[in-house]
């Protein structure tokens, strides 16, 4: 018999901010990351998720996460705020750690169920987002894109931009905003169906 994971956030909980993935929780709980850009909104979307405002840090500075987050949801999956990419304005030597740290989490991380990238509503995706989503793709990292900030468009352009992106990535897109709240019960129901059909998978 297949668990039903319930559709409402009842707790959450900070289990810690990691720079090595050896740190990282070893149970069996499934994880969800969020990855994009740097000051895309991962932070911010992962807070209205949650329904609490200090969960994970927010800056008006771009590059303020910058290490594994683990956020352990009704104690039964994970979501994870991963470093933003792409940030011009901090050291080579500091975009490589962060982005090391990504492809290892990516690489390594044996519970990540799927991965949820971010892309600014009023930007083009760089070629990074285009990488990921390709190495996702050929990982078999089931990946949806949550289109933020959308209440920065008028209601037509940022339907208009879901709609491109998921013709572009043929990827499933929603539109969200952390300021408003759109898209977030839709978003929790996505990323609820990624968990649901992994352990539809393993048969729990
Ligand atoms: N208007 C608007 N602003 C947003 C929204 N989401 C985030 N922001 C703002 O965008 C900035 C960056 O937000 P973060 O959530 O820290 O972005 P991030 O992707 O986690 O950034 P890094 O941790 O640097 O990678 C902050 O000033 C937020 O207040 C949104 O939906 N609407
Ligand atoms: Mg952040």
């Amino acid at each position: 018999m297949t668990k039903t994971l319930p559709a409402k956030i009842s707790s959450c909980s900070f289990i810690g901010s990691f720079f090595n993935l050896n740190q990282i929780p070893q149970d069996h709980r499934p994880q969800v990351a969020f990855a994009g850009r740097s000051n895309v909104g991962k932070s911010s979307l992962l807070n209205r998720l949650v329904g609490s405002k200090k969960m994970a840090k927010v800056s008006t500075t771009p590059g303020k996460t910058r290490s594994l987050n683990f956020f352990l949801v009704n104690d039964q999956y994970y979501l994870v705020d991963l470093p933003g990419y792409g940030y011009a304005k901090v050291s080579k030597a500091m975009r490589r750690d962060w982005g090391d740290l990504i492809e290892a989490y990516l690489r390594n991380s044996e519970n990540l169920v799927g991965l949820v990238l971010l892309l600014d509503c009023r930007r083009e995706p760089t070629p990074e987002d285009h990488q990921l989503l390709n190495w996702l793709g050929a990982a078999g990292v089931p990946a949806l894109i949550a289109i933020t900030k959308t209440d920065k468009l008028n209601h037509d352009k940022a339907n208009r931009k879901v709609l491109q992106v998921e013709r572009d990535f043929k990827v499933p897109a929603i539109g969200c905003s952390s300021v408003t709240g759109v898209g977030k019960k839709e978003l929790l129901g996505a990323v609820r169906n990624l968990i649901q059909e992994y352990n539809k998978d393993r048969r729990l």
